[in-house]
């Protein structure tokens, strides 16, 4: 081999294993970094950030996998929710981790969950701490005690002003505010997507590194999908366009239904393979069930990322402006072609 040849290979081999190092080691706090491309105070904030919302999937997903061990960690606690909801141990459990893992961090202030009336203050992290972490804790409550795929919400906005009276009054304000969002899956393996604001990127918990390693980076939802996913024991109780969208596609070829209950694994599955994933209003609940906050605006801004969409039906999703802390939104979200099919049946009839 000449030595051209020979300085040639051993490049190629070189290349090879950087790629191969890379492949096992982009962790999602260098990821965020590279993401920022710079070391200032607020990025090196939001990589800790991120690192302590993985922190919390870990131990969320940890408690999961030994749930049908341990006593005391499946069923309902007997409480009922500001929703009015029966509250699950793992309700709680989760809840309290997220609470848990910002104490003493000097990030978060506040946090805003599904599961508490009135945001959560860490008085010893303001002023530092200029962050609201929003969440739900576990998405698909009613999955949890069968073993099925269940979900975390976040997102994450700067505080604006002092919020001295506690009201939290600067949340009330557009998904546009949104610095950071995100979901983890617990599926068969547990899974990290977040954005800030610079695409959507996945992670995927490695059990044997405790570390969550990139998967996929820029992921682009298509265009058009085969899926609708969609609660159709709510046919009756829907508004009559969303009847007729549903007829529509049970006479048209191509389409196929997939629900699990979790609408993070729903969505993730329509954010990989398209397709449309809807929580309409009811008769009952002319909103809907999904609350804006930390469950539909986090997800939108995911999906808009990818190149999808989130619209209530009349308003983009991240544009709507709640009047509380926990109000609820319509939601229709994925591939653009197949949101606008939906929108045209609302809007138009047809
Ligand atoms: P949760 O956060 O209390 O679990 O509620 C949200 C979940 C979504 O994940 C899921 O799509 C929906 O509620 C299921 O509701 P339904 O049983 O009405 O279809
Ligand atoms: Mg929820």
């Amino acid at each position: 081999m000449t030595k051209a040849a020979e300085s040639l290979e051993q490049s190629i081999k070189d290349a090879t294993a950087e790629r191969g190092l890379d492949r096992d080691c982009t962790t999602l706090s260098r990821h965020v970094l590279q993401q920022l491309q710079t070391f200032s105070p607020q990025a090196q904030d939001l990589s800790a950030l991120m690192n302590r919302i993985a922190l919390a999937g870990k131990l969320i997903a940890r408690h999961l996998s030994r749930a049908g061990l341990m006593e005391g960690v499946l069923g309902f606690t007997g409480e009922t929710n500001v929703q009015g909801e029966s509250v699950k141990k793992m309700d709680v459990y989760a809840n309290d981790v997220f609470i848990a893992v910002f104490k003493q961090s000097g990030l978060v202030c506040r946090l805003a969950s599904e599961e508490m009336e009135n945001p959560y203050y860490i008085p010893e992290n303001c002023p530092i701490g200029r962050y609201t972490l929003l969440y739900d804790p576990i998405d698909g409550s009613s999955n949890t005690d069968i073993n099925l795929s269940l979900g975390s919400i976040f997102s994450i906005r700067q505080q604006e002003g002092e919020d001295l009276d506690g009201s939290a009054k600067d949340l009330l304000a557009s998904g546009r505010k949104q610095i950071a969002a995100g979901y983890i899956l617990y599926g068969p393996s547990t899974m990290l997507v977040y954005t800030i604001g610079r695409g959507v990127h996945s992670f995927t918990l490695d059990p044997s590194l405790g570390e969550f390693i990139l998967t996929e980076e820029n992921i682009q939802i298509p265009s058009h999908g085969p899926v609708y996913s969609v609660n159709e024991g709510n046919f009756w109780q829907w508004d009559e366009s969303i009847r007729e969208y549903i007829r529509y596609v049970h006479r048209t070829e191509g389409y196929t239904a997939r629900y699990s209950g979790a609408m993070v694994s729903d969505i993730h599955r329509v954010l990989i393979q398209g397709g449309v994933f809807l929580y309409p209003g009811t008769v009952q609940k002319p909103e809907g069930k999904l609350r804006l906050l930390y469950e539909t605006a986090p997800l939108a801004y995911v999906i808009e990322q990818a190149g999808g969409r989130a619209t209530t039906g009349h308003e983009n999703i991240l544009d709507v402006i709640p009047k509380k802390l926990h109000q609820r939104t319509p939601l229709i979200i994925g591939s653009r072609e197949d949101v606008a099919k939906v929108e045209s049946f609302i809007q138009n009839g047809h």
